[in-house]
């Protein structure tokens, strides 16, 4: 009776999830001028852009829903535009994405990366490691979500006296963009589990590792809809929840690059810092201001690193040390195996978006090196498939050592 129960229930959870049956993905390569035509698509419904190029020769990738697929390739022929199909049915990805998590053991085992762990997961690893390593990691929680879930901080230090310099990392602030959570995770795990062969990272540098920011998005993400980015909280219209919590924090707040609607995607709330798990972040950066250095944001996709301003094409004044830090790190990435990552500031080589917590960091909280990682696959965009973690994540630690190893030696 009761599995019978259990089934109907988790029937209808399934049932609820939204269908993406039939949406396509193009990939544009558009002029300037073609950008600027294609733009007015940008949250139309049936529409999603899944990233805005600036940079003059990069691509755009676009979902269409079936209902518009047809209109829209008349479009783009009319216009003259070229295209190819990345994808000609999105929701068969998600299907074998589905059908990969639910075969995963659900046996108590080692973490691995070739899966995607829900939020309880990953905070009972968190649990797990702060049992078995008493010396190197204390848990804090920083608050809770919207929804009453506990946002928690690992801190990874190896003691020592006074303060030492630290390095903050979240990831995830954007529902959908599951990799960032697993790579936050991947370093949690270098970090603790094979700090024999890492003690170099943490024997002078504290790390705090928020593996899951946007926690309620991202269980949303799982069970509802696969392409959520948003928060989830209330909004003024009914029927379109959510706020984009990389254009919610409170430096130059909506200037650019961010909706005042609360339909889209780029929604930056009614006021900035209007989501509580901006908030929760704010305080715990502001309280350890001193002591961080560096601020590393994990996204997708693109394999970007960007560093501010997103909410101007103006240059910090230290944009050099930003850009060959970000060099640095891209070389070891390349020496991993990876791609070079594109490097530069968000608005000249992504496109300008105010209310992001890159620009927070460094305009409030004074972290003067912080950096947005837009990990790669750029093939599969958000859906990395979990066959792909492992090789992802251990390449881009290689970069996140350099970091490591920058805070270390220059602080
Ligand atoms: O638009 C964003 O928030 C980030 N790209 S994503 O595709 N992951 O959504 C880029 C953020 C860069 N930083 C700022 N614009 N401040
Ligand atoms: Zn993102």
């Amino acid at each position: 009776m009761r599995l019978l129960l259990l089934a109907a229930v988790l029937g209808i959870a399934l049932a609820a999830r939204v269908s993406y049956d039939g949406h396509k993905v193009l990939r544009v390569n558009p002029t300037d001028d073609q950008l600027a035509l294609l733009m007015q698509f940008k949250n139309r419904p049936g529409f999603s852009f899944r990233n805005e190029p600036r940079r003059t020769g990069a691509n755009l990738d676009i979902m269409v829903s079936p209902e518009q697929h047809a209109a829209f390739l008349s479009f783009l022929k009319e216009k003259n535009i070229g295209f190819h199909v990345l994808f000609d049915n999105i929701q068969t990805l998600i299907e074998a994405e589905d059908r990969r998590q639910r075969s995963m053991s659900k046996v108590p085992r080692a973490i691995s990366f070739d899966q995607y762990y829900r939020y309880d997961e990953i905070n009972s690893y968190l649990e797990e490691l702060a049992a078995k390593y008493p010396n190197l990691v204390t848990l804090e929680s920083i608050g809770k979500s919207y929804e009453g879930r506990d946002m928690v901080v690992i801190k990874i230090s190896s003691g020592g006296s006074g303060t030492r310099p630290a390095i903050l990392i979240d990831g995830g602030i954007h529902a959908r963009e599951w990799i960032a959570p697993a790579t936050a995770l991947y370093v949690i795990y270098q970090l603790v589990e094979n700090n024999a062969a890492n003690s170099a990272l943490t024997d002078a540098v504290d790390w705090y590792i928020l593996p899951v920011l946007n926690p309620d998005g991202y269980e949303y993400s799982h069970t509802a809809d696969r392409m959520w980015r948003k928060t989830v909280s209330v909004t003024p219209i009914s029927g379109c929840p959510g706020v984009d919590g990389n254009r919610n924090f409170g430096f130059h707040w909506n200037e650019v690059g961010a909706s005042d609607y609360p339909c889209y995607e780029d929604y930056a709330g009614e006021v900035a810092f209007s989501e509580i798990e901006a908030r929760n972040l704010r305080d715990f950066a502001l309280a350890n201001k001193e002591q961080i250095k560096l601020y590393l944001t994990f996204h997708s996709y693109g394999g970007y690193l960007l560093y501010p301003w997103g909410y101007t094409s103006e240059l910090p004044p230290d944009w050099h040390t930003l850009q060959e830090l970000a060099a640095d790190a891209s070389l070891a990435h390349v020496n991993a195996g990876g791609n070079p990552f594109i490097i530069g500031s968000s608005t000249n080589a992504l496109y300008a978006a105010a209310g992001g917590s890159d620009d927070y960091m460094k305009g409030v909280a004074g972290i003067e090196l912080s950096y947005t990682a837009e990990l790669t696959n750029t093939y599969y965009g958000f859906q990395l498939p979990a066959e792909l973690i492992n090789e992802t994540v251990t390449r881009f630690f290689e970069s996140v050592r350099v970091f490591g190893r920058y805070v270390k030696e220059n602080f």
